[in-house]
């Protein structure tokens, strides 16, 4: 068996921001305009008006103060509500591949390596655009790459199922290098007229190189001393989405259940404390204890739970840089967060340094990537 190394990790982030003060103005307007049109039923009593958004709760609940997004315009029109990206024809190359390439050009770089060195590409992400031909098949082509490429998606927790796959195959020998890529377009799964979630999501790319540690020569780079991943099924996060809907009755014209919905509260409550023996769980089967970790690069969903799954791993409040998070400027961007968080903040470990890349999120799904920043 190989052992194996992180590379080179890349992120590509989109030039557009949506600030908390543009979203709740945008969802305050769309409000007002529906309560203005539905004034009789209101009045009457047969309709609940839509209730106003809040820049102070979103900061409170969440952390999130902006988020990226790959068009601004159409979210924040009252009239539309939603990202407005133009159609492209079938050879052109898709969103998320686009995204996929100009993340993974700087993972590349990052690691030394060319398209001749990778084996596999996986594209593993929360919502793929298309059910096929693959958006990883579509990657590995623009890229010149040579053997194999899938899909896989275990919403947020994709990457670090993504890493696990990839290691295994590595170690055992069917690749010697594999690309993995996390395009997220959250934007286009939210519903902006819903004002429990429209604050929560935001669109970038992560991109990872993992490859036999004995072939890595990349500065920087990391060993994967182990993962672990598990599922747990629950409805408290979901999206109905898929060819099925056409039928359902009605189902075509609302376009709510073809988006995120979940149970916020619980899913807080119930994953918390499943992260919390995730990680505990895997370090103590790697003989590891919490004071051996330097840093903890959690998935970016709520500062709140990443406070208390720190504070619950490490036996303490984490020093500032401990446990970075990259949310209050990216918002929730599913699989890609924990990515970003490491891509952004290991550069300044010593050789030897410990760490844990930790994703959760719907399925339920979790995962854990235990690292040593290499010699
Ligand atoms: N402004 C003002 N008030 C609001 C707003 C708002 N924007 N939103 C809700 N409120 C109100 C509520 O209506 C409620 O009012 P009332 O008490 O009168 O009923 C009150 O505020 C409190 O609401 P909540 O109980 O919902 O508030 P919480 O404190 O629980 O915070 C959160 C809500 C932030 C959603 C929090 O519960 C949370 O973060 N939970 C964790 C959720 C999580 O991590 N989910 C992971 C999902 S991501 C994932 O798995 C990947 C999915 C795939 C990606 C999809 C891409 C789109």
């Amino acid at each position: 068996m190989h052992a194996v190394s992180i590379s080179g990790t890349g992120v590509f982030t989109p030039e557009q921001t949506i600030s908390n003060a543009e979203l709740v103005a945008a969802f305050n307007a769309y409000a007002d305009r529906q309560n203005a049109l539905h004034a009789d039923e209101i009045e009457r009593g047969e309709r609940e008006p839509i209730p106003q958004s809040d820049e102070g709760f979103i900061v409170k609940a969440s952390g999130i103060e902006s988020r990226y997004v790959l068009d601004k315009t159409g979210t924040l029109d009252p009239e539309i509500m939603h990202p407005v990206l133009p159609e492209r024809s079938d050879d052109e190359l898709s969103v998320m591949a686009e995204m996929a390439l100009k993340a993974a050009t700087v993972a590349l770089e990052k690691s030394g390596r060319t398209a001749a060195d990778i084996d596999a590409v996986i594209c593993a992400a929360s919502n793929h655009e298309r059910a096929y031909p693959a958006i990883a098949i579509e990657v590995q082509q623009a890229l010149g790459i040579n053997g194999f490429a899938f899909d896989m998606n275990v919403a947020c927790s994709s990457a670090t199922f993504g890493i696990q796959a990839a290691a295994d195959m590595i170690r055992s020998g069917s690749a010697r290098a594999i690309l993995m890529v996390n395009p997220e377009i959250c934007s286009a799964h939210l519903e902006w007229r819903d004002r429990d979630c429209h604050f929560i999501f935001g669109d970038v790319c992560t991109a990872v190189v993992l490859e036999r540690a004995d072939l890595a020569t990349a500065p920087g780079r990391f060993e994967i001393v182990s993962t672990r991943c598990l599922t747990q099924f629950s409805n408290n996060i979901r999206n109905n989405n898929g060819f099925l809907r056409r039928t359902r009755e009605g189902h075509m014209q609302d376009r709510r259940d073809m988006l995120f919905r979940q149970e916020g509260r619980k899913v807080f409550k119930q994953v918390v404390p499943i992260v919390i023996d995730l990680i505990l769980g895997h370090l103590a089967d790697e003989d590891l204890k919490p004071g051996d970790l330097e840093r903890l690069w959690l998935h970016q969903a709520n500062k709140g739970m990443n406070d208390m799954i720190g504070a619950r791993v490490l036996g303490r409040t984490p020093e500032k840089g401990e446990q970075p998070n990259i949310l209050q400027d990216y918002a929730n961007t599913s699989s890609a967060g924990s990515i970003i968080a490491f891509s952004k903040y290991s550069d300044d470990l010593e050789p030897g340094a410990l760490g844990v890349i930790c994703s959760f999120g719907a399925g339920y799904s979790a995962g854990s990537v235990i690292v040593r920043k290499a010699a």
